[in-house]
């Protein structure tokens, strides 16, 4: 016990200062608030499938016919009777919506897996200052060129990445073009296999943003354990030591600071006596100015600890029980484009905290677009976020491990300002090898290093010998928290009757929460036998009278808010391309289940348990 609490102290105290070396080039953390321009709208695209468009066959095919981002005119070449040949016209292209992935848009799309080139033109005139390009998610791969010229590229469809285009930027027409590779592999991450759509292209916004020369580029802060408020600032462009930076959290605090000569300034100051805290019940967030060398952005940030001790989980220093729900980044309807709008955010997580009384939910399996974890914030839902690190990547290969690495790290420093997120996850689903607990470890120790301020979990596998349930995972010694996917009901032969005699075997002193269970129901479909409704109703009650006596049980996600699609399900009557563990149907009709749980969670809420 006393290891325990010394740990749990450990994860408290630490200041909400992170480690040197892993950080993204670039952030650009405040951009939505910057001067620019909104690059979504209608885009031209052309097919790729052989990728054509990057690949030079020794020269043989001249390059250049096939090259989408070249800064030629076709139609007003050809219009001028010219001889080149060329064999795309972006110009002319079909258009479609930006962000929004491609398999939404179009049938002849709707399975397509490979490259798509993408252009939109945008005008533009110097300011003097700097131009960048930030991307929110591009899935999975993406190459990127302004004006004909390649200005970077970036591998992980769901984090964000800044390119700089100053020198390339001109005055008047530009034109930017991206191609955008949706095939997975063996190293890729996640890899070919998963249990979601395809959804390959440019999903989340695209902007342009300006700044001045030197410009604040990441700014964050967070409450200790130790009840002081502790960040940084960090300026890009010509910086120099003893730069002065002004922190005003609301109207309740000034702080101040000056750089070193890399033009970082650390904030360090006791939390103001009248601070409120952040809670799913008191979402307070305070607007935050950050000013220096010219240069301000501003954030909405909520102060709030998180901790563990012994089996339980402390928000604020009070144990809390985690009334959760799982949910896929798509939106309500028959057809997602995983074009996540604020409007369609709010009706998802409008569903988990008043429709099922949640307070908690995992946005699984990567990182959730930047709008979803801010309106967890304003609406106060406590958050699970994760990367996908699933069921099994390349654990030998060092350059995967290194893509992990990068992939945590751009979630973090995109998310590390947002009160709601409380846990990151390393994994899910992985099946234990050394290979693969090293992989986990190596990433546990990276998120330690750049968020020493929150709780590292990872969904686990459970081993099962007869009516016994355990835990024997050597990575548990890595996670505050402990997490596991459970299917017995559902998976398998076993009875739903025999679920609450099932006994767990989970350590005493770690909290212990159910990142997944679920059963699939056709909504509108009813029975007690697989794909019924009442099926997938008794099952969540026998599942929670389960729950329920396990010892150290602090919270649980069920799967799945809704129905998602997946490749992987083709019953050619209940699924047609569309996993049905949802509470609700895609279109938002709820089965009978939702009631079931959202019953059981406003009788927790109630007891305040
Ligand atoms: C799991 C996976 C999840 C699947 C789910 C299922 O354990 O983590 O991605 O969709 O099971 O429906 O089988």
């Amino acid at each position: 016990i006393l290891a325990a609490l010394l740990f749990a102290a450990t994860v408290m105290l630490h200041a909400a200062v992170p480690a040197q070396g892993l950080r993204p080039p670039l952030l650009l953390t405040g951009a939505q608030g910057r001067a620019g321009a909104d690059l979504s709208g209608q885009w031209t695209y052309s097919r790729d499938l052989y990728r054509t468009g990057l690949t030079d066959i020794n020269g043989w095919v001249a390059k250049s016919r096939m090259q989408r981002y070249r800064d030629v005119d076709v139609a007003a070449e050809e219009a001028r009777g010219g001889t080149t040949f060329f064999e795309f016209d972006m110009e002319r292209g079909p258009r479609m919506a930006i962000p929004g992935a491609w398999n939404a848009a179009t049938p002849t799309l709707r399975y397509y897996d490979g490259l798509v080139w993408f252009q939109r033109k945008f005008d533009a005139q110097p300011d003097g200052g700097r131009a960048f390009l930030r991307f929110e998610a591009v899935n999975y791969r993406a190459y990127v060129y302004l004006n004909g010229k390649e200005i970077g590229r970036h591998e992980g469809g769901f984090t964000p990445f800044v390119l700089e285009v100053t020198d390339v930027l001109r005055a008047g027409e530009n034109w930017l073009t991206v191609g955008v590779d949706s095939t997975h592999d063996a190293q890729s991450i996640p890899t070919q296999i998963t249990d979601w759509d395809l959804y390959g292209g440019i999903t989340r916004p695209v902007r342009l943003v300006r700044t001045p020369a030197t410009f604040i580029d990441d700014a964050a802060l967070a409450l200790t354990g130790d009840g002081r408020i502790t960040g940084e600032v960090r300026l890009n462009g010509p910086v120099a030591a003893g730069q002065r930076v002004t922190v005003r959290i609301g109207a309740l605090a000034c702080a101040t600071a000056t750089t070193d000569a890399a033009g970082r300034a650390v904030i360090d100051i006791k939390a103001p006596p009248g601070l409120e805290r952040w809670s799913p019940e008191h979402p307070k967030l305070y607007d935050v100015r950050f000013a220096a060398a010219g240069d301000t952005i501003a954030d909405r940030i909520g102060f709030r600890t998180i901790a563990v001790r012994g089996n339980q989980i402390l928000l604020n220093g009070q144990s809390i029980f985690l009334r959760g729900i799982s949910l896929h980044e798509e939106e309500f309807g028959p057809n997602p484009a995983r074009n996540i709008t604020p409007q369609a955010a709010r009706a998802l997580l409008h569903e988990i905290k008043h429709g099922l009384h949640a307070n908690y939910v995992r946005l699984s399996h990567y990182p959730h677009s930047e709008v979803t974890v801010r309106l967890a914030d304003e609406m106060g839902l406590l958050v699970w976020s994760e990367i996908p690190v699933y069921w099994t990547v390349d654990w030998e290969n060092p350059a995967v491990l290194k893509k992990a690495l990068a992939m945590q790290a751009e979630t973090i420093y995109r998310d590390r300002n947002r009160a709601s997120v409380v846990l990151w996850s390393v994994g899910n689903e992985t099946p234990v090898s050394p290979a693969r607990t090293a992989f986990h470890a190596a990433m546990a120790d990276n998120v330690r290093k750049l968020d020493p301020t929150r709780l590292i979990s990872a969904a686990l596998l459970v081993e099962r010998q007869g009516g016994v349930t355990a835990i024997r995972d050597p990575l548990i010694d890595k996670l505050d928290v402990l997490a596991v996917n459970t299917y017995a009901g559902w998976y398998g032969d076993d009875t739903l009757d025999a679920l609450p005699g099932l006994t767990w075997q989970v350590p005493a002193d770690r909290p212990l929460i159910l990142s997944e269970f679920g059963a699939d129901a056709l909504a509108g479909h009813h029975g007690m036998h697989k794909f019924g409704e009442e099926y997938q109703a008794e099952y969540y009650r026998k599942t929670l009278a389960m729950a329920e006596r396990i010892p150290t049980l602090r919270g649980m996600s069920p799967w799945i808010l809704k129905d998602f699609q997946s490749p992987r399900r083709e019953h050619p009557v209940f699924q047609n391309g569309w996993n049905r563990k949802g509470l609700m149907s895609e279109t938002g009709v709820r089965k009978e289940a939702f009631g079931v749980l959202a019953e059981y969670y406003q009788g927790r809420a109630a007891n305040r348990a």
